[in-house]
């Protein structure tokens, strides 16, 4: 009922419709449209109302058309089911705790996350409307330490479709995306499995999308920023899913086909924050001067020493 008289509202933006047309169109008392009026403006919408005249919508919060997006998007398997939520506790839980039962390519999407993840059990700010919190299933047939290489598709994913939404970015192996040496994206992937057989893996991307300096908690305001507060506009949140599910099937299909990386790591390379560079590895308490100087077949860093030993990366804290 909310998104109908929603969709009624918007169909007279900036103009007066009286609550008694809305009850009769909807079949509904006009208490109850009363109610529901004072829910939308408890949720962002700005809605004036006058005797006589009814209510006129003013402005209202970004939330995800995802008719729209299911319309638009243009792949095989990746979003055919989409499970879109106003709250979630954490689209990572919802996707692992359906995920035995769902079919490949299964995507959750939350306007809300109240426990977002990040990895070793971190936080994830997730506030409403405002960024892409998402996570996909996925159940291919690989064995499981192969789960690491499709973080470093969605990375070269996600980073490919900030170029095309105009956005400059680097890669920040193995999990970010960041603007200007700031996060704006991370990527946390999850798996079920045995030795040797994988059940599935859940990869959650949260994108730092329209978040404001105020969304952002001061303990990682130095090391997160977002989209808009780095452009300065605001990002079409769709666009950028769909841009984001389309050439992430087009890599992990790649990947499948070929049993080969190439094009990821093309990417990945071509977009690092860190090669070339003297960075810090970080091991628990210590943290080591290193130069990053390749990725490998599968996907992992390699870094060198000031003496020029070598070592190999698979997961881990790298700081710039
Ligand atoms: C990550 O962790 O980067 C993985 C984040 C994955 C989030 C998605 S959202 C959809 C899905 N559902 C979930 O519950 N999770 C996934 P990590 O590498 O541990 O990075 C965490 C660090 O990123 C923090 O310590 C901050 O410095 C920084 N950061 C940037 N933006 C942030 C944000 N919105 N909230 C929290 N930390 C943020």
């Amino acid at each position: 009922m909310k998104e109908k008289i929603v969709k009624i509202l918007k169909q007279n933006k900036n103009k007066y419709i009286s609550g008694e047309i809305i009850s009769d169109e909807l079949n509904v008392t006009r208490t109850s449209i009363w109610k529901y009026i004072s829910v939308l403006r408890k949720e962002g919408y700005v809605i004036d109302s006058a005797s006589r005249k009814g209510y006129k919508l003013i402005s209202y919060p970004d939330v995800l058309d995802i008719e729209v997006l299911e319309r638009k998007l243009s792949t095989n398997h990746i979003g055919k089911t989409i499970y879109y939520y106003d709250t979630v506790d954490s689209t990572n839980i919802k996707a692992k705790n359906i995920a035995l039962d769902e079919n490949n390519g299964a995507v959750i999407i939350s306007e809300e996350q109240t426990k977002g993840r990040g990895r070793l059990g971190r936080d994830w700010i997730s506030p409403k409307y405002k960024g892409v919190w998402m996570s996909i299933i996925l159940k291919p047939n690989i064995p499981p330490e192969d789960a690491p290489k499709i973080t470093q598709i969605a990375a070269a994913a996600v980073s490919k479709s900030f170029d095309d939404l105009g956005i400059k970015n680097k890669i920040k192996w193995p999990n970010d995306i960041v603007i200007n040496k700031k996060k704006v994206c991370g990527i946390l992937t999850e798996m079920s499995g045995e030795i040797g057989r994988l059940k599935y893996i859940v990869i959650g991307i949260g994108i730092n999308a329209n978040l404001d300096e105020k969304d952002l908690t001061d303990d990682i305001k130095e090391m997160a920023t977002s989209i808009k507060i780095e452009n300065g506009s605001i990002v079409n949140r769709e666009n950028l899913i769909i841009d984001i599910l389309e050439k992430f099937e087009y890599l992990y299909e790649d990947f499948l086909k070929t049993k080969s990386l190439n094009k990821t790591l093309d990417i990945c390379s071509e977009k690092s924050a860190l090669l070339g560079k003297m960075v810090y590895l970080v091991k628990g308490e210590e943290r080591f001067k290193v130069r990053a100087i390749d990725l490998d077949s599968e996907g992992r860093l390699i870094v060198e020493d000031k003496l020029g030993n070598k070592e190999t990366i698979i997961s881990g804290e790298i700081s710039i």
